[in-house]
Formats: structure tokens, C-alpha cells, sequence
């Protein structure tokens, strides 16, 4: 039991036990973050899926709350799914989600705060016109799920929003409905389909937001598409079990949403992240003018062993989420500013030489809670050679399908081993690997390597990653969140981000490393800074009556 105590996450969200899967819901209210999650109340696998409840102060800390929603109506018996918040403006909050009725067919219901006074918002009321919204013709009763907070359109005087579903006459497309409603109550199909995507397969978690081409803020989500204001799709695609996103032009007038790039399409293109990171959500923080985003981080060891933890999954940090102004082709991921308070002492190192095949120790002691930020330099002359000398495997280069850490190029991989234990019978190896195009320039890859992360074998150890925009000038930074079993890693500001979920067997406790690598054949990497905060523990624990007190 020891063996696995350690794997319980000191600052990311988690449960005291049991099953948690899709953030639902998130919003701001009289002074809390709220935050409900698909909850288990009864095991450590997916099951009689409940809300559970917990708010926070700042995203960092927090306090658990009874379970606010279960499965007790015909219309949601077979599980309290995925949903959204709607802020009205007569102060109430619309809370739209999906039931699976006793048939298990998806449908919509609608529920509102029992007591608006309660900053808590502990009792909530389903409506008695639940469901409100049920699978249109030529849905399947099943590919119904998860609707989007609602906008306000006043060209409309309404509300609309997504509902994410498939159509297999389509090649197989996954698809987002839009619905219009005043009232929350009745609804009205808008003709057409806001996006369909071929070979995709079944959207859930729809996510519909604007992103501010110009300012460095969030936008409410009402705010209308215009010259700055560009709209992000997202989907969790059901098939390969990934959150994809595209960059991509609104209009609301024609129920349609074009991407800037097709080729760059949602369900093809760009993934908020490549690793483990799925049934994400995002919501208007008014306080800090900000866009946040949650996210579900699964396991990826065995049923068996979370049955023997007691627990499953957790709930990856808070993401900040910007339009990237300077590429103007992505986003910029970034743990809320709020997770800085965690940081305690800090090391700095500066102007490491990464010499061909080093592997640099980082003095740092216990290396189990960290916030590491690290900057590597290359002469503009040795990516020069580099990238011009013949080397199989640069062009093309893959990190799902390459050696990994192992593997060595001209330049790369290079970067960090976390959760590593001192002779490195463990790691965990995150880093940066130069490549080059069909046309000899340069293209950098971000990639995480699991596969010598622990000794245990009924586990799933990958290769992830993908490539990272690097513009003329920039150093290569990464920036990585190690709390036990969880690496969260962002690279080049939050335009490439990684998520890992690991579990050592001996690089764990007081007996956790960390070392900076080296394994291309060229030496010209200068590690220019690396900067390491040991990471303070979140509190979070039931809710008692003083935690109000002023
Ligand atoms: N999880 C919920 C569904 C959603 C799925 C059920 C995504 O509403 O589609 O727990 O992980």
C-alpha cells in the first residue's frame, strides 16, 4: 500500500477517494471558484456517475463539498453527465448537462441553484421540464452529449449552444449542434451545423469560445466574433481520445464556424496537448479577466492497481488560455498565475555547458514537487551545420515513433529527466529534439519519453510529443510541473504542452532526482538558465463551517 500512497498528487485536484473523470460546470460566484467533476461516490473505476463538488479561493487550494447532483430521475439514472454553466442576467445560473436516462438515451436536463444567497451553491434544483432537450431526428440516442455554456446573441434575443455528436452517413463525421433558447427551457434546432469534421467520429465535450486576437485577456464567452475576436472549437474525439482544438472565424448569422487552416482542422490538427489530457472545458474567470481551462488526466496503470489505491485520475492544473499574437496560428497554455504562490526556495543554475552525451545532475534534493523553468541556447552556426548534414531521421522526425531519450540525432534530444532516481534506473525524459524539413530548415520537436519511467510492468509507458513553433531569435524554453505521478510540461511559452502521468518504483520520496541530458552528437547546447522551485503542498479537504468566516 506504501508502494502507491506516494502516487497521490500534492497540488493537482483530486478527490479523498475514488473515481473522477470530465470537469463540469466551472464557474466564479460571490468570491468562490466552483468546481463539479463526473464523481463515483462508490469506486475507483467509472460508475454511477455523480457531480461532485469543491470550491477554491484561487484554483490552488480547496475545499470538498457534498456531492451536489446524483442520478435519482428517470431522466439521468444512469449517470449525472457531462455540463455547462450559463450565467443569466437576471443573476440566476443556468447548469445544462446530460443525463443518461433509465433506456440510457442522452438527453438534456436543466437545473438552477436551489439558493442564489448560498455563495456555495451546495443544493441544486433539476427543472420540471427535465429533459429539455432530447436526440433530434437522425441522431443516434447515444451520440447526444455534453452541451457548451451559452451565448448571447442580441441580434438573436437569444441564447445558443453546442451540443457535440456524429453522423455516420457523413464518412463518419463528428459534428456540433447549435441550439437557440430564450428561456433554457424550450429550444429551437438552428438549421445546418456549425462544424462537421469527416473521419473524426464522435464529438463529446464540445468547448465554443472567442479568444482576443490583440489583448492578452480572456473574453466572456457572449463576446461576438468581430476583427480581434477569432472563435476556438474544441472536441474530445471519442475515437483516439484526444482534445483537439482549431483557430478559426465565427458566423453567427449562417450557424457556421471555418477554420483558419483546414488542413489544421479540429480532430486533425492541433491538440491542447499530447499526452494524457482529455474531456476538457474552459470558462470566464471575471475576476483575473481570464480564460481558464480544466481538464480530465486519467491513469494510465491498470484497473487493478486503482482499485487497490482507492483512487482514479485527477484533474490536470488550470491552464490559462491566450491566443498566441506572435505565431497567430495557436494558442498559449499557461498554469494560472495563482499556482506561483506554491513555489518555495528556488535553485538557479546558469550557463550550463551540455556537452555530447552529459548527463548533468541538478542538486536540488527531493525533486518529487517542482516548478522548473529552463532555457536552452543553440549557436545559430551549429543549427546551421546541423541542419544542413545528411541525417536519417532528422527529416520526418516523430517522437511517438522514434527511440525517445535513447535515440541519438544531431541535435537532439536534449533536455530534462525528471522523476529520476539516482543511478537513473528510473526517468522520466522531457526534451526538445531539432529536426529539419524536406527544404533543410530547421523544425523543433517537443516530446516526453515514459518508457523507462518505472520498473513496474502493468503499466502503459509511451512516446509523446510533437512539433513546437520556434521563431527566429527565441531561445527553446520549457517550463514543467512534476507533482509525483503527473509531469506537466509547456513549451515555448504554451504553444506545445505534454502531459504524463507516471509511476516509479524507486524514484520516488526522498529518493527523487533530477538531471539535465544531452544526447545529440553535436555538443553546442548551452543550458542558459535553469530555474527550480520546490512546490509547497495545496490544502484540500472537506469544507467546515469556519471556512466562510470572513
Ligand atoms: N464523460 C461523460 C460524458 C462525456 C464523457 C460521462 C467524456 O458526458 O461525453 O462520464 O469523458
Amino acid at each position: 500500500k506504501s508502494m502507491l500512497l506516494w502516487q497521490r498528487t500534492a497540488f493537482h485536484f483530486q478527490p479523498e477517494k475514488n473515481w473522477i473523470n470530465d470537469p463540469d460546470g466551472p464557474l466564479y460566484y460571490k468570491g468562490w471558484y466552483h468546481l463539479f467533476y463526473q464523481y463515483n461516490p462508490d469506486s475507483a473505476v467509472w460508475g454511477n456517475i455523480t457531480w461532485g463538488h469543491a470550491v477554491s479561493r484561487d484554483l490552488v487550494h480547496w475545499l470538498y463539498l457534498p456531492i451536489a447532483m446524483v442520478p435519482d430521475r428517470w431522466y439521468d439514472a444512469n449517470g449525472v453527465w457531462t455540463g455547462s454553466a450559463t450565467f443569466l442576467p437576471d443573476g440566476r445560473i443556468a447548469m445544462l448537462y446530460t443525463g443518461s436516462t433509465t433506456e440510457s438515451v442522452q438527453v438534456q436536463n436543466l437545473a438552477f441553484p436551489a439558493d442564489l444567497n448560498d455563495p456555495l451553491l451546495l443544493r441544486w434544483a433539476k427543472s420540471e421540464a427535465n429533459p429539455v432537450l432530447i436526440p433530434p431526428p437522425g441522431i443516434g440516442l447515444t451520440d447526444f452529449r455534453d452541451p457548451t455554456t451559452a451565448w448571447y446573441v442580441p441580434s438573436e434575443s437569444a441564447w445558443l449552444l453546442a451540443i457535440g455528436s456524429k453522423n455516420d452517413s457523413m464518412y463518419h463525421a463528428g459534428i456540433a449542434l447549435v441550439y437557440k433558447t430564450n428561456d433554457f427551457l424550450t429550444y429551437e434546432l438552428l438549421p445546418g451545423i456549425l462544424h462537421a469534421v469527416q473521419g473524426t467520429g464522435m464529438w463529446e465535450c464540445v468547448d465554443f469560445y472567442p479568444v482576443s486576437t490583440e489583448k492578452a485577456e480572456g473574453l466572456d464567452t457572449s463576446e461576438p466574433a468581430g476583427p480581434t475576436v477569432k472563435h476556438v472549437l474544441k472536441a474530445s474525439m471519442d475515437d483516439d481520445r484526444n482534445d483537439y482544438y482549431a483557430i478559426g472565424t465565427y458566423e453567427v448569422g449562417m450557424n457556421q464556424w471555418v477554420p483558419d487552416d483546414p488542413e489544421k482542422d479540429v480532430g486533425i490538427g492541433l491538440r491542447y496537448d499530447y499526452g494524457k489530457y482529455y474531456a476538457s472545458k474552459t470558462f470566464y474567470d471575471p475576476v483575473k479577466k481570464r480564460r481558464v481551462l480544466w481538464s480530465w488526466i486519467g491513469e494510465s496503470d491498470s484497473e487493478r492497481t486503482d482499485l487497490k489505491k482507492g483512487w482514479a485520475s485527477l484533474l490536470g492544473i488550470p491552464r490559462a488560455i491566450l491566443f498566441d499574437q506572435k505565431t497567430g496560428s495557436n494558442l498559449l497554455q499557461w498554469p494560472v498565475d495563482d499556482v506561483d504562490e506554491l513555489r518555495m526556495n528556488s535553485s538557479d543554475f546558469t550557463d550550463i555547458n551540455l556537452a555530447a552525451g552529459a548527463v548533468v545532475p541538478l542538486d536540488v534534493g527531493r525533486a518529487t514537487q517542482l516548478d522548473i523553468v529552463a532555457e536552452f541556447e543553440i549557436a545559430p552556426s551549429a543549427l546551421a551545420a546541423a541542419v544542413t548534414e545528411a541525417d536519417v531521421g532528422t527529416v520526418g522526425y516523430n517522437c511517438s515513433t522514434s527511440q525517445g531519450a535513447a535515440g541519438r540525432g544531431i541535435l537532439g534530444p536534449f533536455g530534462l529527466l525528471v522523476l529520476a532516481d539516482e543511478d537513473r534506473s528510473e526517468q522520466t525524459a522531457v526534451y526538445f529534439y531539432i529536426g529539419r524539413r524536406a527544404d533543410g530548415s530547421p523544425i523543433t520537436h517537443f516530446c516526453h519519453d515514459e518508457i523507462r519511467s518505472s520498473k513496474a510492468s502493468d503499466l502503459e509507458k509511451k512516446l509523446y510529443g510533437s512539433i513546437v513553433p520556434v521563431l527566429d531569435g527565441e531561445t527553446l524554453s520549457v517550463r514543467i510541473l512534476v507533482d509525483h505521478s503527473i509531469v506537466e510540461s509547456f513549451a515555448q511559452g504554451g504553444r506545445t504542452c505534454i502531459t504524463s502521468r507516471v509511476y516509479p518504483t524507486k524514484a520516488i520520496y526522498g529518493a527523487t532526482r533530477l538531471f539535465l541530458f544531452n544526447n545529440a552528437t553535436n555538443a553546442d547546447v548551452i543550458v542558459k538558465s535553469v530555474q527550480i522551485w520546490h512546490m509547497d503542498s495545496a490544502f484540500m479537504r472537506p469544507f467546515d463551517d469556519h471556512d466562510d468566516d470572513g
